[in-house]
């Protein structure tokens, strides 16, 4: 009889606390808007782990409530009910089993998506070189043999973006792009992006770099085809 009572309060308190959850990832995302191809597949993982992580931690938090609430002690300076372990110890292999289940189920996800990605990045359509150094970036068009202190980008195309760095680590990361690679001394890094939508993002260091890393941005501008052409022949530049 308590043992009924108690799932049923634990589940519908739980149930009740995901739907609530839910409602406000879905009214507030927590992503900022989504301008590249390869933002869907960031997003997609996100909200997978997201929607995966409501009903368990609501189901910790009820189970926590009920234990608070019921497990009390009830005088002052008592002690509450105490609690060894379950019958046969189901519940602890329960929960052993699924949150093993999950990881290999999340970690193989993962791998996949990986792999899509990389798939998916094998091509590209223009390169740009892009070097960092303490505390700016500087962008090269080697088809145009034009330098740039904005990274300009057309609209729709994949551009491989090559990157060296002239002294420490630093890190290319534009939020909407949602993708991030270190730019590391002493080797080419990669990244191929597809922007999706036009418009002025603004790239952030995300490689702590020295005393002006907060200061290490610039602006990545996405536009269509024709203007990107008038700025590589300087017209705008
Ligand atoms: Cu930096």
């Amino acid at each position: 009889m308590k043992k009924a009572r108690g799932f049923f309060i634990i589940t519908g308190m739980a149930g009740l606390f995901s739907l609530g959850l839910f409602w406000l990832f879905k009214t507030y995302p927590m992503m900022p808007l989504a301008a590249a191809a390869e933002a869907e597949f960031v997003d997609h993982a996100f909200n997978i782990v997201l929607w995966l992580s409501i009903p368990i931690y609501s189901l910790v938090m009820a189970a926590l409530f009920y234990a608070l609430l019921f497990f009390r002690a009830k005088k002052k300076g008592g002690e509450g009910e105490k609690f060894d372990q379950s019958k046969g110890r189901w519940v602890e292999s329960l929960w052993i089993g699924m949150s093993f289940a999950l990881t290999l189920g999340l970690a193989a996800f993962g791998s996949i998506e990986l792999r899509r990605l990389h798939a998916s990045q094998q091509t590209a359509d223009l390169e740009v070189n892009v070097n960092a150094s303490q505390f700016s970036w500087e962008f090269f068009y080697p088809v145009e043999q034009q330098y740039s202190a904005r990274l300009v980008l057309p609209v729709g195309k994949k551009a491989r973006l090559l990157f060296k760095s002239s002294d420490v680590i630093h890190s290319f990361w534009v939020p909407q792009f949602r993708l991030k690679q270190d730019v590391v001394p002493g080797k080419i890094t990669q990244l191929v992006i597809t922007p999706t939508l036009k418009g002025s993002y603004e790239l952030r260091c995300s490689e702590l770099c020295g005393m002006d890393h907060t200061i290490m941005t610039a602006w990545v501008d996405v536009v269509d085809e024709a203007e990107f052409n008038d700025r590589l022949k300087g017209e705008s530049w």
